[in-house]
């Protein structure tokens, strides 16, 4: 795996192009898919409105982040079928080590699915952890998505850069909570996963330590 080829985008934003070599996105899908038997995909729905996501979801690890009519929150459990999520797999908290540094184990690994060309995600901040100092560990496998990034405001000057199979992304320090969304897919630029569409695994710190 390359870590040296690694850009600042803006102060605490850091993309790693081609982080993942093809031979381990390969391993890494299948490790993610077959956790999808204890962790299963489903559709979260907004807070209030219950609108559903474009994306499916699901997560590893102690802490997952949902979505509900309620509002948004970590809890143990999996919110369809009530058992303890999947394990976080090693493999990514090895990276988690290597490029945080962060002194204490991620305790979420979000995944969203976007499976056809419709699914993206609008402008967010992620601030439902206590541990704020922890950066944010984005992978993307499968199709290329087109990113965007904000400023701490839902108003202000954006940019848009591309996400790549294999690319991660580090989101932390001053842009930590910097709003940030995916405007759209890139279909069939992947054929890491089957039937087309995009994972992206982000790698949470939520309690502090
Ligand atoms: C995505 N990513 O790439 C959505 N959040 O599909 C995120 O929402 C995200 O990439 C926090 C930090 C990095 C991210
Ligand atoms: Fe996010």
């Amino acid at each position: 795996m390359e870590k040296l080829d690694r850009l600042t985008v803006s102060e605490g934003v850091r993309i790693f192009p081609g982080l993942i070599d093809a031979p381990a996105q390969k391993v890494l899908i299948g490790e993610v898919a077959a956790l999808f038997v204890q962790s299963p995909l489903y559709r979260p729905v907004m807070p209030g409105s219950g609108t559903p996501f474009r994306v499916e979801q699901t997560c590893f690890g102690p802490l997952g982040w949902v979505s509900d009519r309620s509002g948004y929150r970590y809890q143990p459990y999996h919110p369809v079928t009530g058992q303890e999520w999947a394990t976080i797999p090693p493999a990514l908290l090895t990276l988690w080590n290597e490029l945080t540094g962060y002194p204490a184990p991620p305790e979420c690994c979000l995944v969203n699915f976007y499976r056809g060309d419709q699914a993206k995600m609008g402008l967010h901040q992620d601030r439902d952890e206590p541990a704020l100092d922890a950066p944010v560990l984005s992978l993307s496998l499968g199709d290329s998505a087109l990113f965007r990034l904000g400023g701490s405001t839902r108003k202000g000057p954006t940019r848009s850069f591309r996400l790549n199979s294999g690319d991660g992304l580090i989101f932390g320090g001053p842009a930590r909570l910097s709003f940030h969304g995916i405007d759209r897919l890139y279909p069939d630029t992947s054929r890491l996963i089957d039937g087309g569409g995009r994972i992206n695994l982000t790698l949470r710190r939520v309690t502090r330590p």
